[in-house]
């Protein structure tokens, strides 16, 4: 058989400041070596295919990309920018990341990073507003940013799901925010949720003279997603929520448009990420879900815990957090150095299974420029919503001024009644 797989791997070959490269953890099938993979996977993805063409041209092997640095199973993959449609984000991953995931010839394919040359990053639009944006919006400088999602997650009526998020409001939490399946049920339809929530947001920012927010979730079919974040800049919002992941790439950049149009900032939700992040041998990390979700333009993106009820290991959270915050992302293994150029900053969102007794623990390992959302943690405090929003603000009150939560709660019951329902965790 004419095979040309060794003609996409070059280990002399010096990347260009224009190439895209591609960091992949591979792992050959038996009877396959690393840099078979690797020559097969550098083909498949650029101009290759499983054969020798008659219709190759000279001019057609510039485009070869070149697997050019082997070190056990990471593999660096040089692209020619040329292989990209400006501005095509599903194009660009339809070619790195499309069929080399069910090649026989490779057991596991893994994309770790992606490092993204600035030509190609000025075709996209990255955050409206970033980390400095809302920080500004929600005139917060110094702590982190507050999150609720009432639950049950399903089931409340709007009515119900605005009184929440007024007590929540009132309670010190800067922002409402959607969950992930809700969007426009018979129990709780999308106008009626808008109408209820941003009555009661104005009512709670007048109590408070505080202001607040509300990541409402329009996630669904493009067109209607349209329509809904519409409906959003109408009623007087600021922020929508999208799934971005459920939705896919391509309706993420409609909607980054959209959204430039109105003036409406994006937090992204990332349900369905563990789909193919979560098994490292095979699929795609979470960090270059992130950088694909920077370039695009996310205000805000879910980066996991560390210590709450998802899986999310301590070293991939902390990378997520660094490439979403830096301008100049140092990587660390495995990952490549990104200049992130002009693109803001994005807010890193930490949530899941979180709760008040976490958050010394918490803001040790990832700092104060993030958002804190607690679903359960507050809405599953023993007096209820109000005063689980109180004890997450007390919480970081507390971290902020340097006292433990235990001396803390001797002056402040809401905190207290949290750390006797679900105890206190102390970062070490
Ligand atoms: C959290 C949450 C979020 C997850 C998503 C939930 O609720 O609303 O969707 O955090 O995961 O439905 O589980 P709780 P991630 O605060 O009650 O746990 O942030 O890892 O993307
Ligand atoms: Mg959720």
């Amino acid at each position: 058989m004419p095979e040309w797989y060794h003609e996409f791997v070059d280990a002399a070959y010096s990347p260009t400041p224009d190439d895209l490269i591609v960091l992949f953890r591979l792992h050959p099938s038996e009877g396959f070596s690393i840099e078979e993979a690797a020559g097969r996977v550098a083909s498949e993805s650029s101009v290759g295919t499983w054969t020798e063409v008659k219709t190759m041209k000279p001019r057609i092997r510039a485009l070869m990309a070149k697997a050019y640095s082997i070190r056990g199973n990471l593999v660096k993959v040089a692209y020619p920018i040329e292989l990209f449609e400006p501005r095509n984000m599903p194009q660009i991953l339809s070619s790195i990341a499309g069929n080399i995931f069910g090649m026989k010839a490779v057991d596991g394919v893994r994309i770790e990073d992606i490092r993204w040359p600035s030509r190609i990053l000025r075709g996209f639009r990255g955050p409206r507003l970033g980390l400095d944006g809302l920080r500004k919006l929600f005139k917060t400088k110094e702590r982190p940013l507050t999150a609720t999602v009432p639950k049950p997650k399903l089931g409340l009526t709007a009515e119900e799901h605005a009184g929440a998020g007024y007590d929540a409001w009132v309670g010190g939490v800067d922002l409402l925010k959607d969950d992930e399946n809700l969007s426009s049920q018979r129990f709780n339809a999308f106008e009626r949720r808008v109408k209820e929530s941003y009555r009661m947001r104005d009512k709670a920012e007048k109590e408070t003279r505080e202001v607040k927010g509300y990541l409402i979730n329009v996630t669904a079919e493009t067109n209607e997603m349209v329509r809904r974040a519409k409906t959003v800049k109408r009623a007087g919002g600021e922020i929508v929520m999208i799934d971005i992941l459920t939705v896919g790439w391509a309706a993420l950049q409609t909607m980054r448009e959209v959204c430039q149009d109105l003036g409406l900032a994006i937090h992204a939700h990332r349900a369905f990420h563990a789909a193919f992040t979560r098994n490292r041998r095979h699929g795609m990390s979470m960090l270059a879900v992130s950088d694909v979700a920077r370039a695009i333009g996310v205000d805000s993106l879910h980066i996991g815990t560390v210590i709450g009820k998802l899986d999310s290991p301590k070293e991939e959270v902390l990378a997520l957090r660094n490439n979403l915050q830096q301008r100049q992302f140092q990587s660390v293994d495995p990952a490549l150095d990104q200049d992130w150029g002009r693109i803001k900053s994005v807010f890193p969102t930490s949530s899941g299974g979180l709760h008040p007794g976490l958050v010394p623990q918490l803001m040790g390992l990832l700092g104060k420029d993030i958002v804190i959302q607690a679903g359960g943690g507050i809405w599953g405090h023993p007096d209820g919503g109000l005063a689980g929003a109180r004890a997450l603000r007390q919480a970081i009150d507390a971290v902020l001024s340097g006292v433990r939560l235990e001396e803390y709660a001797k002056t402040h019951s809401e905190i207290r009644r949290a750390i006797e329902t679900w105890g206190v965790a102390t970062y070490v």
